[in-house]
């Protein structure tokens, strides 16, 4: 009867905790949110870092460029990940049709620490001096530093009166081994991701805008963590043996 009883227990825990997961966002911790441009109207010198909004916007005809900035502070997760999503909250979407955005991560871990107050296109993380120059709405990454990591795609959901917030995630097909793996190979428990409309579908040159931390009552940006199986089966076993000594 005991060993019955354990055992259910056991499949309760398990199914438990898999379906467990880890959000972390920006307002924990290290965690920080942005959006710079190279342009005349948000300045290569401005610094977006208060903003209760963060713009991403195509550069159509190379002229509006703006992207976004997000840090999350991972202390006190394991180190390995199955999977992962980014959970946003959309304060404005201009198309009525997804928007493709680009996600990219900082592989140079010395640049991780980047000052919320001070970021701006000219020092931001991998980004360089674009081929036309400073505010002229262009942008250049610096490849080995800011490596491509999939795509999400905004709901399309905007146009004449949509009801905001609309909250959105990325999904596990166009974000998936190549995220988790750069959440993987983090050493220092701070992971910066940029998101960049760098394809202008669904119109050019206009920006979609996601709340940051400084939202009054919008979601912060989140990062949701989908711990490895393995930690998991190890957890549930604990928990096992913790109720077998008990019996
Ligand atoms: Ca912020
Ligand atoms: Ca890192």
């Amino acid at each position: 009867m005991k060993k019955c009883i354990v055992v259910f227990l056991s499949f309760m825990l398990m199914a438990t905790v898999a379906q467990a997961t880890i959000d972390i966002a920006t307002d924990f911790g290290s965690g920080a949110d942005t959006f710079i441009g190279n342009d005349s109207k948000t300045s290569y010198t401005k610094n977006r870092g208060a903003n209760t909004e963060l713009e991403t916007r195509y550069n159509g005809g190379g002229s509006r460029f703006t992207c976004s900035y997000y840090r999350f502070d991972l202390t006190g997760t394991s180190a390995d990940f199955a999977g992962a999503t980014l959970m946003l909250e959309a304060s404005y979407i201009k198309s009525s049709t997804g928007r493709r955005l680009d996600v990219y991560g900082l592989v140079d871990e010395t640049l991780d620490q980047w000052d919320e107050t001070t970021i701006t296109y000219e020092n931001a993380p991998g980004m360089l001096q674009p081929a036309s120059g400073w505010n002229m709405g262009d942008y250049l990454i610096d490849e080995l530093k800011l490596v491509h990591l999939g795509f999400l795609t905004t709901p399309g959901t905007g146009g004449a009166t949509p009801v905001y917030p609309i909250r959105f995630s990325s999904n596990t097909t166009d974000l998936g081994s190549a995220f988790s793996n750069f959440l993987t190979a983090d050493t220092n428990k701070l992971v910066t991701i940029v998101l960049i409309n760098s394809t202008g579908t669904s119109g050019t040159n206009s920006e979609d805008k996601i709340a940051s931390k400084e939202h009054a009552t919008y979601l912060a940006p989140t990062l949701v963590l989908v711990p490895e199986p393995a930690s998991m089966l190890i957890l549930a076993l604990g928990g096992l043996l913790a109720m077998r000594k008990k019996a």
